[in-house]
């Protein structure tokens, strides 16, 4: 956990400049305050009468890590904060309590006996905006005009606001890869050692990070084999498959703050797992040379595109494509391996905002990240190679197939692909790569 003191300090900091920049960001959209609802419980089903665990506004996340339901915030410049705490009193739950206390005191806290109460609370007079997820949280309840919610124009600069991470915010990032790093660990271990099923692995990880599934960042991809094709493959397989490839794609939280780490892991004998295990070496090579040319001012779709021309080489020299990597790139044969973009911006949401205000080339249609490199921003960087039948077959009816190995091809299906994946944050003298600093070692390329 991050050391108490680190923790107090570093979150009076964070809401300092956060009072600053809402006040600046309220005012050049003419707004005297805002109201910032915590989000309620979605119901699984309009036929039933169970919830999906809450998942809070992340602006509200943004200002106290409190999981709370029916809660507001209110957000008034040259005021303290005030917290309408919904802290419900029911036989059926009881409320999650937060991990941490350090952030009570920055708060006039205002405990509320129902949702609608709220209204009454807030001040007369003055023009308030407010974001939340449904307009039945507000403007039905409290009579806002349809105008004050989520108005389009703060909403982006409050996502703006999300883009650099401060040091608290960072701080939460990094506890989170060293939590994830530690189930990263456990399941490799459980893949060296024997033959389990992709459902015991997700267990198995969700275990050793002290996570229940729902808690999770997002749902953790555990992909045996051929599996690892499918670049969100979440339906876990319950039978042990004796594959020899697990793609683990996973992360932990630390209040509120997500982490995102892949790593591939590859065993078997003969020319098919050789050639496998040199894409997997090479992507490792691929992905850590690409960290190294994550430097500030450069956009990063550069990077992107420098990734193309890096797994050019990688499928080049693993014998699947036989042409230049200028050529593999241009005709498009990379796009077949690695459709997804290089990364994304990371913060309260797994896939940040604010980082994708411009449209990525034609090209590049997956990019969620067309920024330049700048200091405090936190991105993933997960380049990936895979065997993905309905692509392949697009590339095996072009052109561009006839450089390509389909034999080969056809062998290394099995392995169904390989990712690995980091978290950068960008600091004034380089990158901090927050996750090799927990999980140091290359991907696992077992003997058998
Ligand atoms: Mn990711």
């Amino acid at each position: 956990m991050i050391d108490a003191k680190v923790l107090k300090e570093s979150y009076a900091a964070h809401l300092h400049w956060l009072t600053g920049a809402y006040a600046l960001a309220l005012q050049k959209h003419a707004f005297d305050g805002v109201v910032i609802h915590s989000g309620a419980p979605k119901p699984r089903s309009i036929f039933d009468d169970q919830f999906w665990q809450l998942r809070p506004v992340p602006h509200f996340h943004h200002w106290l890590p409190l999981e709370t339901s029916r809660s507001a915030l209110l957000i008034e410049p040259g005021h303290k904060p005030t917290l309408f705490w919904f802290n419900v009193v029911d036989f059926w739950e009881a409320p999650r309590q937060p991990e941490s206390d350090h952030f009570w005191g920055a708060f006039e806290v205002k405990e509320v006996a129902s949702p609608a109460a709220i209204r009454d609370l807030l001040p007369r007079g003055g023009k308030l905006a407010f974001i939340g997820e449904e307009k039945g949280d507000c403007c039905d309840t409290w009579s806002l005009p349809e105008s004050a919610y989520n108005p389009p124009e703060l909403l982006k600069a409050l996502d703006q606001l999300r883009v650099l991470k401060t040091p608290y915010e960072q701080h939460c990032l990094r506890e989170a890869n060293r939590r994830a790093a530690v189930g990263h660990r456990a399941v490799q271990e459980l893949f060296r050692k024997g033959d389990m099923s992709e459902f015991e692995l997700h267990l198995a990880y969700l275990r050793a990070t002290g996570q229940d599934d729902p808690e999770t960042p997002y749902k953790n991809i555990v992909a045996l084999g051929r599996n690892a094709a499918t670049l969100h493959h979440v339906g876990y397989g319950r039978e042990k498959s004796g594959a020899q490839t697990l793609l683990l794609d996973a992360g932990a939280k630390c209040l509120g703050y997500d982490s995102d780490i892949t790593r591939t892991a590859v065993r078997g004998k003969g020319a098919a797992a050789d050639a496998f295990k040199l894409l997997v070496a090479g992507l490792e090579r691929t992905q850590q040379r690409l960290c190294a040319a994550a430097t500030i001012g450069r956009p990063f779709e550069a990077l992107h595109d420098q990734t193309h021309d890096l797994i050019a080489e990688v499928l080049r020299e693993a014998g699947v494509a036989k042409a230049s990597a200028a050529e593999l790139v241009a005709s498009g044969v990379t796009r077949k391996f690695l459709p997804h973009g290089l990364g994304h911006s990371l913060g309260l949401q797994t896939h940040d905002v604010g980082c994708r205000n411009v449209a990525p080339r034609g090209d590049n249609p997956w990019l969620r990240n067309t920024t330049k490199i700048a200091v405090g921003q936190v991105f993933t960087v997960e380049p990936g190679i895979y065997f993905i039948d309905h692509l392949l077959a697009e590339l095996r009816a072009s052109p561009a197939g006839k450089v390509i190995d389909w034999t080969l091809i056809e062998a290394l299906k099995p392995f169904g692909g390989v990712r690995v994946e980091d978290d950068l944050i960008v600091q004034p003298t380089g990158v901090e790569n927050a996750t090799r600093v927990f999980l140091p070692e290359p991907p696992a390329i077992l003997a058998a």
